[in-house]
């Protein structure tokens, strides 16, 4: 029987995340150099930016250089639905929901994911840990040998100790929720499920057979864990974290992900250093006469960076897509520096001021009352929205919501980068025909992850609510 008070999720998904950031920096010391590096850069880019009215300004950068580089995300990849129904329980006992659907088909990539984040801004602002989920799609794989291979592996394969499904068990008894002494036990069992196995669960014959279909097949199915393939921290400057990147000696993406550098950073940057090559052990038959093990290598485990800008809404999200495209189209052949020039210069089309961004409706805003004086003087302007003219009269502030979901192609870049050999990591991936199936993915995770736009719009709408009330007007 269970008594006291049960752990608050907010601090078991912050001891969650710091435990498994340290089991990562062990995993790939490369990992806690690059923690350093965005660190010190964060630290300088807090003092700089203090009396910067235009950083100061964006919701997206209040933090302190400690928080921001706590906050992070990682990635794993994941087989079938059992696994990913069983992670959504792990993440869920952590204050994790799954939000967003990504297609990762129009990448070439066959799978398809969400992520799994808090649901609260006040969770959020508590601890941001969030895990981007990807889940195989057998059906998109073209040969039905190594598809064959890939599903006889992963049902074999138990990722999670009988310990942890207990622990889920109870949990799911008492409103996803541990006491202290469960909580205690539960971090190291569900670490284990996401750590590194130094011995596969495939032969090395297997290995190839699935690495030839897609080196990302092999990756899901042939080990004995889902293993977090990398964890990011956020940074306020991903340029210069590239270049110290470069300069500490790491072999760095050569383009960053995602909308060029602007003056009001939108969505979200991302870059990486390439994925190690690391040795493993392969079985040599999959019987229990053929004890032995075979050395081989494996390549997978990368650091990446993340910098975070302003939610777009549905129409600045169209305009994002067409402008990413154009640019992509503009640049296939061009070289990293060349195609940094094409993206500024297509990315001129999307408006670079606060202002601009949220009077043409292309960003999300949280909208406070700052003053309440003297509001019922004013002479409404018939020229101008309301909203608008609260704003300029200073009563009202209004600052950009920030984008605390991922972007699918810069996603399957960041995946790109991983697989390929090192020297040849100029090209990004190339847009493919999208093969979406969210309905698929719903019934895999056995419910449907939250819309991110209305989750969006939804803050923007509660903090209109919040004003109208402050200064007694009625919202429409
Ligand atoms: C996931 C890559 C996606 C991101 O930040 O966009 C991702 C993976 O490589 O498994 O983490
Ligand atoms: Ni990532």
């Amino acid at each position: 029987n269970v008594h006291g008070p049960f752990k608050d999720a907010n601090i078991l998904r912050a001891e969650f995340a710091s435990a498994m950031s340290e089991m990562y920096r062990t995993e790939v010391p490369l990992y806690g150099d690059l923690i350093r590096i965005v660190h010190d850069i964060n630290n300088a880019s807090v003092v700089a930016s203090a009396n910067d009215e235009l950083i100061a300004d964006t919701a997206a950068l209040r933090a302190s250089a400690e928080r921001l580089t706590l906050e992070r995300h990682g990635a794993i990849r994941l087989g079938t639905p059992n696994e990913l129904q069983t992670v959504k329980r792990i993440f869920s006992v952590l204050g994790m929901h799954p939000f967003g659907y990504y297609d990762l088909s129009v990448a070439g990539l066959p799978m398809h994911a969400t992520c799994f984040r808090p649901s609260q801004v006040s969770s959020l602002d508590l601890n941001p840990f969030r895990v981007f989920t990807t889940l195989l799609r057998p059906e998109l794989l073209k040969s039905e040998e190594a598809k064959a291979q890939a599903l006889a592996l992963l049902g074999k394969r138990k990722i999670f100790t009988d310990r942890l499904l207990q622990l889920l068990d109870i949990a799911q008894s008492r409103q996803n929720q541990l006491t202290e002494e469960q909580a205690k036990e539960f971090i190291p069992e569900a670490l284990l499920s996401f750590s590194w196995r130094p011995v596969a669960a495939a032969t090395l014959k297997q290995y190839e057979i699935l690495k030839n279909e897609h080196p990302i097949l092999a990756d899901i199915a042939c080990f004995q864990s889902a293993h977090i393939n990398h964890l990011t921290p956020r940074t306020l400057n991903i340029s210069a974290v590239q270049e110290a990147m470069k300069a500490a000696g790491m072999e760095a993406k050569s383009r960053i992900e995602g909308p060029p550098r602007r003056k009001c950073p939108i969505l979200l940057r991302q870059t990486s250093f390439l994925a190690l090559e690391e040795s493993i052990k392969f079985r040599k038959g999959l019987s229990e006469n053929d004890a032995g093990l075979i050395e081989g290598n494996h390549k997978a485990r990368f650091g990446e960076i993340e910098e975070r800008g302003a939610a777009v809404t549905a129409k600045g999200r169209d305009l994002y897509d067409r402008l990413l495209s154009e640019s992509l189209t503009k640049s296939v052949k061009a070289s990293p520096e060349e195609a940094e020039v094409i993206f500024s210069d297509v990315f001129k089309q999307f408006p670079d001021e606060w202002k601009d961004l949220r009077q043409q409706g292309l960003i999300y805003c949280e909208f406070r009352c700052v003053k309440k004086e003297a509001i019922h003087s004013m002479t409404q302007d018939d020229r101008l929205p309301l909203l608008e003219q609260l704003i300029s009269e200073g009563f009202v502030k209004a600052s950009p919501i920030t984008y605390e979901d991922f972007l699918p192609f810069s996603a399957a870049g960041i995946f790109q980068s991983n697989l390929q050999s090192s020297k040849n990591t100029s090209g990004g991936p190339e847009l493919h025909a999208a093969n979406a199936d969210p309905s698929g993915f719903s019934s895999s995770l056995g419910s449907e992850p939250t819309d991110i736009n209305s989750w969006y719009s939804q803050q923007q709408q509660s903090s209109l609510e919040k004003v109208a009330w402050e200064l007694g007007f009625t919202v429409a």
